[in-house]
């Protein structure tokens, strides 16, 4: 593909966060553009509605699908790639493509692309952080799956930038180019719903590689059993590196690159033996590139990505984290088995109508104190005391309905070395508009404290 859309014609599938600026792009480089989405057009922001003004055709509702026929085709990431649309339109001519491939094959930026189950965005976050460091703001861009779309900034990159892209195996499904330096965090069963099973899943996630050159670099996960054998299949002339394996590694409570000690684990602010992985893939991914003490000053002061485990501030010895992006029982699971210790955690919120017993085991594991609050209380201390590892009153329950005094609760029954975290399990919508008001209310609270 080249920049040059002149008298060609684009179909734009789907017209969320990743596809609407790209309708602006298309329309400045000559396309003639044919915007559908699922939605019913007064469904769809006002921001896009607005491109009507500017010439773009729309087809939408039922039948968005219909006639497709365009020169070029660009899927939403959320779209299969493999739909009989599709294949007719790909079988009469037309290319089926993508935002991201496009921005791949203009991009005149150094590409480092992070992948994979768990991690990617802090891992992602933290490798464009440690550039930053090391090389300035200005020549440095974050975006992809992470929620913010590269396209617009193209013309402001130049062989000197980098851009860090988070990549999801939606997008790298039909991606036909791979990063210069690509990160595998991990992989582990995940969006099987859109996947035709794990085999298709892992195919996704290996393109992320595939493609590569002669002299890219490719960072693998030495204790995933699943990515470490990717090693076999790397391209003639690629630096394959392992974390957690013979490149970066934990040694005597410290992350060490190639034989050189960058920080002690006890520097690291962010909790949790999953954050010291997401380091060291970090690390092998830049090393030559930041020098050791770019991430030995990022890991004593990031406190990670924000409402994922970010950490607030440290009062009389309490440290206040906040993970209120975490509205599942999962999700809650994993952010309390970050920390060593037992954890005072606020619980609750909008009632998805899901089970909470799977959340009683790690809560009785992790948690010294639960504060329950918001609708979905009753359900999850109904759920804690009628498991068999709920015994003799521990963890200790405290319902305060409302989330201020929930707050207060929590605070109130904090010793110094004591960790509160907000990770409500469940959704905010009882009280908050999304998970960010809600962060953004905690953290207020415990500033204020
Ligand atoms: N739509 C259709 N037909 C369909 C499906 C969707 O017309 O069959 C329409 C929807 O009505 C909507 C539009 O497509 O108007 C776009 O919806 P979308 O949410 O699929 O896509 P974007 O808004 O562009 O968001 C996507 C990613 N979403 C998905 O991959 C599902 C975002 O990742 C990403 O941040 C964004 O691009 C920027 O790159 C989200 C995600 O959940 C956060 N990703 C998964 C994950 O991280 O696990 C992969």
């Amino acid at each position: 593909m080249s920049a040059d859309f002149n008298s060609k014609t684009c179909a734009v599938i789907g017209l969320g966060i990743s596809n609407t600026p790209l309708i602006e792009y298309l329309l400045e480089h000559g396309a003639s553009v044919t915007a559908r989405d699922k939605k019913l057009f007064e469904e769809l922001p006002e921001g896009v509605r607005s491109y009507e003004k500017k010439g773009v055709r729309f087809i939408c509702g039922e039948g968005y699908l219909d006639g497709l026929s365009e020169d070029y085709i660009f899927r939403s990431p959320g779209i299969r790639f493999d739909i009989p649309q599709f294949c007719r339109a790909v079988e009469g001519g037309s290319v089926l493509t993508s935002e991201m491939q496009l921005f791949f094959e203009l991009c005149p930026a150094k590409i480092i692309g992070v992948t994979g189950s768990d991690g990617k965005t802090t891992t992602t976050t933290l490798i464009y952080k440690a550039l930053c460091g090391q090389y300035g703001e200005e020549r440095v861009f974050l975006g992809g799956n992470i929620g913010a779309p590269l396209l617009p900034r193209l013309s402001e990159m130049n062989s000197d930038s980098f851009a860090v892209v988070e990549l999801s195996s939606f997008q790298l499904h039909t991606m036909t180019r791979s990063p210069d330096i690509s990160v595998i965090t991990n992989v582990s069963p995940n969006h099987l719903d859109y996947h035709r099973g794990m085999d298709e899943y892992i195919d996704a996630k290996k393109h992320i590689f595939k493609f590569q050159k002669h002299g890219s670099v490719l960072v693998l996960n030495a204790g995933n059993t699943i990515t470490a054998s990717f090693a076999e299949e790397t391209a003639p002339g690629c630096d394959c590196r392992f974390f957690c394996g013979d490149y970066t590694y934990e040694r005597d409570g410290a992350v060490f690159c190639r034989g050189r000690r960058i920080f002690n684990d006890s520097e690291v602010l962010l909790p949790g033996k999953h954050n010291l992985e997401n380091y060291m893939a970090a690390i092998a991914a830049l090393d030559g590139l930041v020098e050791d003490s770019v991430f030995e000053k990022l890991a004593q002061t990031f406190g990670g990505v924000e409402h994922r485990c970010e950490f607030v501030r440290e009062l009389n010895g309490v440290r206040y984290f906040n993970s209120s992006i975490d509205s599942s029982p999962t999700r809650t699971s994993a952010a309390l088995s970050a920390f060593k210790d037992k954890v005072i955690v606020i619980c609750g919120g909008y009632d998805k109508h899901i089970p909470f017993e799977p959340l009683a085991e790690p809560l009785c594991s992790h948690a010294k104190t639960v504060v329950l609050t918001g609708a979905t209380a009753g359900k999850i201390r109904d759920a804690l005391v009628s498991s068999r590892k709920y015994v003799n009153g521990a963890p200790e329950i405290i319902e305060e309905p409302d989330f201020d005094a929930a707050v207060k609760a929590a605070s109130e029954c904090a010793r110094p070395g004591d960790t509160v975290i907000l990770s409500p399990a469940c959704a905010s919508f009882d009280a908050f508009k999304n998970f960010e008001e809600r962060g953004k209310r905690f953290k207020k609270l415990i500033m204020e404290l």
